[in-house]
């Protein structure tokens, strides 16, 4: 064992490019930033070692503690990093933390999966730390090696200093790596690890490869805090997180295989909703970009289900394919890769490059989706089934949107007229100041269209409650007088067509009363936006206009004074106060009970009313809230406003 050590790492293995002291020259250049990101990309160099060492297959187990001196570390229960000599005469894990290496060569060959180059970014570590303390137990011993950051009293700099040789500590009846170390303060802009975001990785990795336990130890608080993440049926569970709140067709797909040493894993579940989300990894690094395999995995799907429809009479002769859009509809899926030599196409690292990748991935998936399908016959009848009704669907939208845009050639001006009846518009086209207000009530939006300043500011008035989206087909929403309204005057078309420069106003400013309906039609209006116009929010160009609740006023004798609006109890008080004795105070329930000039002053005029305007914290959470929200389970709508979409106050002009 000793002596295969000692051959395996040679000089040539290892391509030295300069010194350490480059890295603290220039750390954008290897980690990125000395920010949090790169802060955190220092832990994932060394986690991903550990990791290396369960994808061979010799790790079970990572347990990462955030120590309360700052500092951080990392075990594993692997092999040890191998503590012979290297040809250079010095430890192997002594030339691993302080050398800078580059190049694919280091290792090679010694490892099969990898999420990137064993061993390549430890130094890097090193180099950007205070201290690092590599533990190694391995042949029955543990031992020990120091590096530290260091400036004697000449003002001479030595960074990744070995300051203890590779010492035997003690002996051990177990094998494995632990690495600790702590981020120099004055390298990174901040040094404290953000224990959610580890948190989340960790469960994202434990998903990936299903042997491998996951441990985070928080030792930073008053009290320590520790979470663990197992899942033994691996990417299963990782569709039921994500499709978690959702309505699920079928019981969750899984299947596996390899084929030159790729080895190849999908798991799918489909939902009622008409997304689709694909998430894919190569050695648990997400390929956010896709690439070959996706592309495996696209043209193998495609072309099982089609053979299976026609096959089991789904589709007849005469109906075109299925498309891959018409598969897309509902469907939540990961797929993970595991193979050596890993070429990714892009410096970031998202998108694979391996061109053998796309047959064995096709290959492997149609062989067990034919299977599947035909074994699993009920959940085959779901999926197909739903397929042909998609391809219908967009088939009827089709024609409908091409109707649609025959209407604003003027073809069809009339049918026009008579969607737009409660629709008034501005005066001028000026998209970037136009504001199309949606109004709340019939009567409210007849004040709003006498208040408002008809240059630049149009009114739809709203009938009743609007559809709720989330439940709808597409086709029923464009079927929907309302929203097909909304499209028409907006301009920008919908869903994957949807193209904001097009759209004829700067802002779209929901107005509704400050009651339980109105938040309600709030949370329709918003759920139709998110779903399908979800750039315009990215854009900030969508609004709640927001009513006073009071108005405060006082009759003098000699003169009367303007009447005072407030927007909540801190106002009010300060209102009565200010007007003293004899103050009277009005309360609005709703739109309806202000007259024209009053909505103007408090609710439509840019220069005096506070609009709040409705952006997306994170898309990911926001998504999986939407489902849970609109879908069939009885939603806590007042809190998901207030709580998850996050509303900037004064952020008008
Ligand atoms: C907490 C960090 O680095 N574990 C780790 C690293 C190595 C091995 C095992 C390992 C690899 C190999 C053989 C091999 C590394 N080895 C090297 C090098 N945990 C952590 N666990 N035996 C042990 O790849 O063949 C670099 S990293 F280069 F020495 F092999």
């Amino acid at each position: 064992m000793k002596e295969q050590e000692t051959l395996t790492y040679t000089e040539e293995d290892i391509q030295v490019l300069e010194g350490l002291i480059a890295v603290r020259k220039r750390p954008g250049m290897y980690i990125g930033s000395t920010g949090s990101r790169g802060l955190h990309h220092l832990l994932w160099e060394i986690v991903d070692n550990a990791k290396d060492e369960a994808l061979g297959g010799y790790n079970d187990r990572i347990i990462v503690t955030l120590e309360k001196d700052g500092s951080v570390r990392v075990e594993d229960y692997g092999r040890g990093i191998p503590t012979g000599m290297h040809k250079s005469g010095r430890p192997v894990p002594e030339v691993i933390f302080t050398t800078l290496h580059a190049g694919g060569k280091f290792g090679g060959g010694g490892y099969k999966k990898s999420g990137g180059l064993h061993g390549v970014g430890s130094s890097v570590v090193v180099a950007l730390s205070k201290w690092l303390e590599v533990e190694i137990h391995r042949n029955g011993e543990i031992h020990k090696q120091r590096f530290e950051y260091v400036v004697d009293e000449q003002g001479n700099e030595y960074v990744g200093k070995p300051v203890t040789d590779l010492v035997v500590v003690g002996t051990t009846k177990r094998t494995g790596t632990t690495v600790t170390f702590l981020p120099d303060d004055e390298i990174f802009t901040t040094t404290r690890f953000d224990y959610e975001l580890i948190r989340d990785r960790f469960r994202e990795t434990a998903f990936l490869l299903k042997k491998l336990r996951m441990v985070l130890i928080d030792k930073r608080g008053p009290e320590t805090r520790r979470e663990e993440f197992f899942f033994e049926d691996g990417l299963k569970s990782y569709v039921e997180y994500l499709n978690e709140g959702k309505q699920t067709l079928h019981p969750v797909v899984y299947f596996d295989g390899e084929k030159d040493d790729v080895y190849v894993e999908l798991a799918f579940q489909y939902n009622d909703g008409y997304t689709e989300t694909l998430v894919s990894y190569v050695n648990s690094i997400p390929t956010t970009d896709g690439g070959t395999h996706v592309t495996g995995f696209r043209n193998a799907t495609t072309r099982v289900f089609n053979e299976f429809a026609r096959r089991k009479g789904f589709l007849k002769d005469k109906d075109p394919n299925l498309t891959g859009n018409d598969l897309r509809e509902g469907f939540l899926g990961v797929l993970s890769l595991q193979m050596a030599d890993v070429q990714f196409e892009s410096q970031t690292k998202d998108k694979l490059g391996n061109e053998e990748a796309r047959a064995i991935v096709e290959q492997v998936i149609a062989e067990k989706l034919g299977y599947f399908l035909e074994e699993n016959p009920e959940s085959a009848k779901v999926l197909i089934e739903k397929a042909v009704r998609s391809a219908e669907i967009r088939e009827e939208l089709r024609k409908q949107r091409e109707a649609l845009r025959g209407d604003k050639k003027g073809k069809n001006a009339k049918k026009k007229r008579s969607i737009s009846e409660k629709f008034t518009p501005p005066q001028y086209k000026d998209k970037t100041r136009n504001e199309l207000f949606l109004v709340e009530g019939d009567s409210a939006g007849g004040s709003a269209k006498q208040a408002r300043n008809s240059e630049f500011q149009a009114i739809f008035g709203l009938r009743g409650k609007p559809l709720n989206t989330e439940k709808a087909k597409l086709s029923d929403v464009l079927a929907n007088e309302e929203f097909r309204t909304i499209l028409e005057v907006l301009e920008t078309d919908i869903g994957e067509d949807f193209m904001i420069e097009n759209c004829s106003f700067d802002k779209i400013i929901i107005m509704s009363d400050a009651d339980v309906d109105g938040s309600h039609i709030q949370t329709l209006l918003l759920t139709f936006f998110f779903r399908y116009m979800q750039p315009l929010i990215a854009a900030g160009k969508l609004y709640i206009a927001q009513p006073p609740l009071y108005q405060v006023k006082k009759e003098g004798k000699s003169k009367q004074q303007d009447p005072i609006y407030c927007w909540n109890d801190y106002e009010l008080e300060q209102a009565l106060k200010k007007l003293g004795r004899g103050a009277e105070v009005q309360r609005y329930k709703g739109l309806g009970e202000m007259n024209p000039d009053q909505l103007w002053d408090t609710t439509m005029n840019p220069e005096t009313r506070k609009l709040i305007k409705v952006s997306l914290e994170d898309l990911a959470q926001s998504e999986k809230l939407v489902t849970v929200l609109m879908g069939d389970k009885v939603p806590p709508r007042r809190e998901w406003i207030e709580s998850h979409v996050t509303f900037e106050v004064g952020e008008d002009e």
